[in-house]
């Protein structure tokens, strides 16, 4: 196997926590974003979304997007589970991981884009999208903090894939100056989840 991947990027975080999770060691190619590496016909090629991280299987299989990195990893080891055993438990993490993803990640991922332009080589910006964005999120995130206040992690009562998600968007957030760690719940459930051996 091998992954193409930015390691400091919010979504190459996600694949690099499963990995040390799982106990997994991969040899890796970095891939410069700033630079535009990931626009490069070599690089669409694997990923035609131009998107870190991807994953080539042994079979020589492609796999881009986070979560079917992540859900191909845990088929290949197993343990810790991330995903759930039951039906019941696969579908609360499932649905927490996508608002997670949808309802935060994006609007912290849009809002940073928009408002600094880091991209503006290859999108189009907009200030104003950017500030509804960052509103977006900060009008969300008390969801994540009620949901902590009945629930030791975010879709139950055992850390899941879900947190990766949820733990890696508020410290991406907070290091590009949109602090969404401020209520009780989520302030203590972020440092008990950013503590562990894997997210270091
Ligand atoms: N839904 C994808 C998102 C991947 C993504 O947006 N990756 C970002 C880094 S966090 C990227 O490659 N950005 C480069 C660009 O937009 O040119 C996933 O879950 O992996």
């Amino acid at each position: 196997m091998h992954l193409y991947t930015q390691s400091t990027s919010p979504n190459g975080r996600r694949v690099a926590v499963v990995l040390k999770e799982k106990g997994l060691s991969l040899p890796t190619t970095e891939i410069d974003l700033r630079a535009g590496e990931n626009l490069l016909d070599e690089f669409t090629a694997r990923n035609p979304i131009g998107r870190v991280p991807v994953l080539e299987t042994d079979s020589g299989l492609y796999l881009s997007e986070s979560i079917a990195i992540s859900r191909y990893l845990e088929s290949l080891v197993s343990e810790p589970n991330l995903f759930g055993r039951t039906g019941e438990a696969q579908a609360r993490i499932e649905m927490w991981n996508r608002r997670a993803e949808l309802n935060l990640m994006m609007p912290v991922a849009q809002a940073f884009r928009n408002l600094t332009g880091i991209f503006k080589d290859r999108e189009k910006v907009s200030k104003e999208w950017g500030e509804i964005s960052a509103e977006v999120a900060r009008d969300t995130v008390h969801v994540f903090d009620d949901q902590l206040a009945g629930s030791p992690y975010i879709a139950g009562d055992t850390f899941s894939v879900a947190d990766i998600t949820l733990a890696l968007t508020l410290t991406f957030a907070r290091a590009v100056g949109q602090d969404l760690l401020q209520l009780p719940h989520l302030v203590s459930w972020h440092e008990k989840v950013s503590s562990r051996d894997s997210f270091t």
